[in-house]
């Protein structure tokens, strides 16, 4: 039996709605965020050494990063589904945005999550203004233009066709809903981008990704 390990909040959901999308049985363990940290707990590290989720376990494949395991998933499960034949410009476009979404899109918004944090956090009062000084230059120097540079290309994308590999929905469109949603979350997505406003729509309506939502809980993007 496939074995989830989720954390809430997090990136993990995606590997539940692809199993949903594949019709594949399934379990859930889940772990929960520190409240204050926002990590995984320690637990986690027992499946894997990084401590990270998603992990999957299957048998005995324990199973990290999630662009592998959707691949590893979807490959192994699928029967031809969700995946573009082998050599055709679809399956190029494919292997490009499963990589792409963790590689390129996810660095900025993490970066604006992190300096986000560094400008709450608990500190003097005279400190206070330096730090909201440096994260500021930070935001405008670096992170949201690249957020930008990056929201406009996925934009420029997504109007050459309904999906990212291209007319049939695929697992790469699985995992590019992590970032996207992240930056509907922290990074500035809204109307003004309407293709990706409508691609967040069509998969917030799949029932496959409905389904994964009450297998793994609240699903609320950290800010
Ligand atoms: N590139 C990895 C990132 C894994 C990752 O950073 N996961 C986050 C959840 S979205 C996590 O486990 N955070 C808690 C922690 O680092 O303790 C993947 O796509 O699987």
């Amino acid at each position: 039996m496939i074995v989830v390990h989720h954390l809430n909040n997090s990136r993990s959901q995606r590997v539940l709605w692809l199993l949903e999308e594949l019709g594949v049985p399934y379990e859930v363990k889940r772990y929960e965020r520190d409240a204050a940290t926002m990590l995984a707990p320690a637990s986690l590290r027992a499946v894997h050494p990084l401590g990270k989720s998603p992990v999957v376990t299957d048998g005995d494949l324990i199973l990290a990063e999630s662009g592998a395991i959707l691949e590893y998933l979807a490959g192994r499960y699928g029967n031809g589904r969700l995946v573009p034949p082998p050599d055709t410009p679809a399956r190029r476009r494919y292997v490009y945005w499963m990589h792409y979404a963790e590689g390129s899109a996810m660095p900025p918004l993490l970066l604006k999550l992190v300096f986000s944090r560094v400008e709450t956090a608990p500190m003097p009062f005279f400190v206070k203004p330096v730090a909201r000084a440096i994260v500021g230059r930070a935001y405008s120097s670096f992170i949201d233009p690249q957020i930008e540079l990056h929201l406009d290309f996925m934009e420029g994308e997504l109007a050459k066709s309904t999906w990212f590999a291209g007319d049939d929905f695929t697992a790469a469109d699985v995992q590019m809903s992590f970032p996207l949603e992240a930056a509907a979350s922290r990074g500035g997505l809204d109307a003004s981008r309407p293709g990706l406003a409508a691609f967040l729509d069509r998969i917030h309506a799949r029932p496959a990704y409905r389904k994964a939502l009450e297998r793994g809980g609240p699903y609320e993007l950290l800010r």
